[in-house]
This record gives structure tokens, sequence and C-alpha cells, in this order.
């Protein structure tokens, strides 16, 4: 993947970051966004998918631009194995609710912050999701979040991850522990 070039806004120590090596030929996860501008933010996610052993994808689907490559990204998720989708998209964000409507595998939407209305227009393009077509929407640039979410998914029906997560759930509980004990010191 090529970074976009544009100042993009991105997630703290995402910029000196590469979509990890290793990607999955049979993945559970798909990670999809609407351009490689997106791939700052959602590239932080992808590390963490892949710290966690999951194996994934990572592909650029444009609602707009590309709109026959999403609707066929959407349509074989299902059969092709994946458990869970996770979709970054700035601006007017269809992304992740177009992907939604063509498929029954849970989709993670991640409002990516555009160089214009702090991303505000992202998240509203994308938690606002009429009735019967489910969006789970993290935080803006949360890509973390939709990441760790898409484990839960898989934990529900693979133990492993669940015991991966309680795992890192302890590790950032003793990480905060031992931060307010140097404090108090
Ligand atoms: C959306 O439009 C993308 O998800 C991106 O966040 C935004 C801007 O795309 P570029 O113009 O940077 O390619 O499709």
């Amino acid at each position: 993947f090529i970074m976009g070039t544009g100042p993009k806004p991105q997630e703290e120590n995402a910029s000196s970051q590469k979509i990890p090596a290793g990607l999955s030929p049979t993945p559970l996860v798909g990670m999809i966004m609407g351009s490689d501008s997106d791939l700052p933010v959602m590239q932080v996610g992808a590390n963490i998918l892949k710290k966690f052993g999951v194996p994934f994808e990572v592909k650029i689907v444009s609602a707009h631009r590309t709109p026959h490559r999403m609707t066929n990204y959407a349509t074989e998720a299902a059969s092709r194995g994946i458990k869970a989708i996770i979709a970054g998209a700035g601006g007017a964000a269809h992304l992740p609710g177009m992907v939604a409507a063509m498929t029954s595998v849970p989709v993670i939407g991640v409002p990516v912050k555009g160089s214009t209305l702090d991303g505000v227009d992202s998240l509203h393009s994308i938690v606002q999701m009429p009735r019967g077509i489910p969006v789970a929407t993290v935080a803006i640039n949360n890509s973390t979040n939709a990441a760790l979410l898409a484990i839960r998914i898989l934990g529900a029906f693979m133990p492993e991850y669940q015991a991966k997560l309680d795992e890192y759930h302890h590790s950032m509980e003793a990480e905060v522990l031992a931060k307010t004990e140097r404090l108090e010191k």
C-alpha cells in the first residue's frame, strides 16, 4: 500500500507504522477502507489484529469510487469465511452502512477524521444507520477499538481469542496501576 500524501489526521504513533506483514489468504477479519489516505488511521487497528494473531486482510474498497468492488466484497465476505468486517471511511462515510446492507457479517465502522468538520461528518454518517441494518460504530479514528471489538466477536466462538483479550486487559490494568504507583511515590 502507498500512503496518501495529503495532510491527514493520524493516531499517535501511526505515521511510522506500516500495515504489518503476514496478511492472511484465509482471513477471519476483513479490514477495508475508502481510500489509502485512511491507512494511517486504520493501520493502528491492523497492528492490533496482528498482535493478537488474527488472520486478516486489508483492502481499499470505496463505496463511491469502486461501487462494484464494494458489492463483490460484501456479498462474498461470508462465503470466504470472514466473521467480522472493519470498515473505515471519512466524509460522507457510507462504506460501512452499504457493506452492512449486503451481508449479515457484523460490520464495525471507523469514522475517519478528514480535513474538515473534525470527523463529526464521518461519525454521524456511520453511527446514524436507520433501523434494520446495524453498524457497530467506534470513536473517531479509533481503529484500535474496532480491532478489539472484532476480536471479541471472534472470541464468542473461538475461546483462544477470549483468553488473549483477558491477558490484554490484565496487562492494561497492570500498566495503569504501575503508573499510579510511580505517581504516588
Ligand atoms: C472517503 O473519502 C475515504 O474513506 C476518505 O476518508 C475520504 C477522502 O478520500 P481521499 O480523497 O483522501 O482519497 O472515501
